[in-house]
């Protein structure tokens, strides 16, 4: 399997994350990828590739184009404004406030496409983002060219990444970006499997009304866990993307054994749905020993689920999501993709 690469993810090094009541370094840190590099040329994958630059055509039939101009332009804002610290929202458009828009002011501007305060922006983060999109769009057209699957190694990641907001580490949509350009190079129906431990809710929200690309999440329940509002089994899609959105929403402490079955169901509906092509959004958060989550998965496991989703036959492209146990990101994310090459 061919992996997409871009050593820009390194621009995106933020120093702070909103944690718990403290600022912390981020868990979404750099080394994540260089241990995954470092298990896939220890497990002889093929030398990763750099991404081909594709604009942001692509990246607007997704985004908000006032969404994007925003985040080309917010760390130069908040600087000039004087801020020592990174750019993180401490207000929002909640209930009950009701002017719509973003304000002039910059620390204003950033609430309203924020979805969550734990995600800091600073210089770099746009370029990184940009270059994570490529990666997926480069990998997804390895797959429209005929390869069986194809590895996205994104790195800011993307799941909750709406049309006009960010949040949870993520910018711009990767395994959206990539899906839309899936059903370009001909896939009529493409389906999204999130099986990161968090709910992608910015997937499900761009392809809400979407009978072209169903998304199916296996996720934390969201009564307990990020990203809270949105997740729940009850939603189903509407419109033409009616019965196209649907939702495992599982305990915490959740184990294989449920998880499995989740997945199999998924499966059995990504058949039903009459999906060709297959963007799995590929976060190994659910790992027993991640730090910010609460699944039980063991690193055989995700041996195991990588080749029942291989068993569905579809070209599959695989974007990186989240996973913080950086100790065994690269065993668990490369399991993974060993597994469907092996099934
Ligand atoms: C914020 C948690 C953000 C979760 C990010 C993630 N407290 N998403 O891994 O998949
Ligand atoms: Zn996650």
């Amino acid at each position: 399997m061919r992996t997409v690469h871009s050593d820009r993810h390194l621009l995106r090094a933020n120093r702070t994350e909103l944690n718990q009541g403290r600022l912390v370094p981020p868990f979404e840190k750099p080394e994540r990828v260089a241990h995954i590099l470092a298990r896939l040329a220890e497990r002889g994958f093929p030398a990763v590739e750099p991404p081909v630059e594709h604009g942001l055509d692509m990246v607007a039939r997704v985004h908000a184009p006032d969404y994007l101009h925003f985040l080309e332009t917010v760390w130069p804002r908040w600087t000039a404004a004087g801020y020592a610290g990174e750019a993180i929202p401490t207000v929002w458009p909640s209930r009950r406030m009701t002017r719509k828009g973003p304000p002039e002011e910059i620390d204003g501007a950033i609430g309203w496409y924020a979805l969550c305060g734990e995600t800091s922006i600073s210089g770099g983060t746009w370029e990184a983002a940009r270059a994570a999109a490529d990666v997926a769009l480069t990998a997804a057209d390895l797959v429209a060219g005929g390869e069986r699957a194809a590895f996205a190694l994104c790195r800011p990641p993307g799941h909750h990444a709406a049309q006009d907001m960010f949040g949870g580490y993520c910018f711009l949509n990767n395994a959206a970006i990539a899906a839309e350009r899936l059903r370009d190079r001909g896939a009529a129906t493409v389906a999204v499997l999130d099986v990161d431990f968090h709910h992608g809710n910015g997937t499900q929200a761009i392809f809400w009304e979407r009978a072209d690309v169903p998304f199916l999440s296996l996720h934390g329940d969201p009564r307990f866990e990020f990203p809270y509002f949105l997740g729940g089994a009850d939603e189903i899609g509407a419109g033409k993307g009616e019965g196209r959105n649907v939702n495992y929403p599982l305990p915490p402490g959740t184990g294989f054994e449920a998880w499995a079955a989740a997945l199999e169901d998924a499966c059995a509906r990504i058949k039903a749905f009459g999906a060709e092509a297959l963007v799995v959004s590929l976060g190994v958060d659910t790992f027993a020993g991640d730090p910010i989550s609460s699944f039980k998965l063991a690193s055989p496991d995700f041996l195991t689920y990588g080749a029942r989703i291989a068993r569905l036959g579809l070209p599959t492209l695989f974007v990186m999501e989240g996973g913080y146990a950086v100790a065994e990101i690269g065993v668990n994310t490369v399991n993974v993709l060993e597994g469907f090459q092996g099934a």
